[in-house]
């Protein structure tokens, strides 16, 4: 036995990790990943030859109608599965708040990420985090913010406070045998807008690859935070060119996203959608196979889906014929003091209800129990 082990280990380290041969070049921005969100980088790029999951946007913490209901989802409760991804949001973590700015308490929202895990399911992290130089929230959009929080800005000692937050929230993410939770990190989404501080009018391209650097930097070298991949996220763009503007580079990101949300009703405005989709997803594949980066439709959405066939006769059309790792559906807030309701998924009573469960049917869209199977961190 004595000697048994350290031969063990000497095997161990000169057998190839995996039977990949494009291991080596095929490394996510942070080489000290855990083994599990290594795992999870390698799985999603092979999952996407088989199709593309589905997410929501903190499916288990609410619905339409409901709140904090043990093992409830909406997508659930429409199709009998639940989601392959799960969404969740920091906001707000960075004042030390106990909830997140749309009231999710983060102890919580710890609970659903080990159980998402626990169950095979991926969690990505989006994170409107407010203004560091007013104070206010993220869409106190003035200008000089960003360049406030740069290592020569005087904010910069703020902005570490709140990285620590973060760091120490996502370091205590830990699966039944202690491991670390892999998260897939969507900072400073929507960057070529201008509703957020960091947003394109805000900024300069320079300033948002260096805050974009510098934070990836900050988080792996110095918080030694080894569980994150980094997905870079715009919204609508006209081109690559505008896609890429202010890309930080192919050693700061691991997946290639954009957010797209349906504009007006009918058939022109379903029409549109469709081309819009395809063009954008076109040129986010291009670049990430070119990059060797993952794909994805990192927040799509129409609200309340006035379109009773939506999901098969928009959505899916938009997304079918690309090979993209996800796409993750904003979150049912639900019935507002108007009397509207918020949901970018069906609940059970929602007219695309019907639609959504043929869409679920589709044998290359992938929910937990499609997803459950494949193993995404062994
Ligand atoms: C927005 C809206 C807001 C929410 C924010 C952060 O798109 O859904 O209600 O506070 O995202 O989740």
């Amino acid at each position: 036995m004595k000697l048994l082990t350290p031969l063990l280990l000497l095997l161990l380290a000169f057998a190839p990790a995996r039977d990949d041969s494009s291991y080596k070049d095929d490394l996510p921005v942070d080489r000290q990943a855990t083994k599990e969100t290594l795992n999870l980088y390698r799985n999603l790029k092979k999952l996407m030859k088989k199709g593309i999951m589905f997410g929501h946007q903190d499916d288990l913490a609410y619905g339409v109608g409901w709140k904090y209901e043990a093992g409830r989802s909406d997508v659930k409760d429409v199709t009998g599965d639940y989601p392959a991804v799960y969404g969740f949001e920091l906001g707000h973590l960075e004042i030390d708040a106990q909830i997140n700015l749309d009231s999710v308490p983060f102890n919580k929202m710890k609970e659903f990420i080990r159980e998402v895990y626990e169950r095979g399911g991926v969690v990505t992290l989006s994170w409107h985090l407010n203004n560091p130089l007013t104070g206010k929230s993220a869409w106190d959009a003035v200008p000089g913010t960003v360049a406030s929080i740069l290592p020569t800005g005087d904010k910069n000692d703020k902005y570490q406070v709140w990285l620590n937050n973060l760091a120490e929230f996502v370091s205590d993410l830990k699966g039944s045998k202690g491991e670390l939770i892999p998260i897939i990190f969507r900072p400073y989404h929507e960057l070529n807008g201008s509703w957020f501080w960091w947003g394109k009018n805000h900024c300069t391209p320079e300033q948002f690859t260096q805050l974009w650097k510098w934070t990836v930097l900050y988080l792996r070298d110095t918080k030694h935070v080894h569980n994150l991949l980094y997905a870079y996220n715009t919204d609508r763009f006209a081109n690559k060119d505008e896609y890429l503007e202010r890309y930080p580079g192919d050693e700061f990101v691991d997946i290639l996203g954009l957010d797209i949300y349906q504009r007006g009703n009918g058939a022109d405005a379903n029409a549109q959608f469709v081309s819009d989709i395809n063009r954008m997803l076109s040129d986010v594949e291009s670049l990430s196979t070119e990059k060797n980066k993952i794909p994805a439709l990192t927040e799509f959405g129409y609200n309340s889906i006035p379109d009773n066939s939506w999901w098969t006769n928009v959505l899916w059309k938009g997304i079918q014929s690309h090979k993209i790792s996800y796409v993750l559906g904003w979150r049912n807030a639900g019935f507002k003091k108007n009397g509207q309701v918020d949901y970018y998924v069906p609940y059970k009573d929602a007219g695309s209800a019907a639609d959504f469960v043929k869409f679920y049917s589709e044998p290359r869209t992938l929910f937990q129990k499609d997803v459950s199977k494949e193993k995404l961190y062994k």
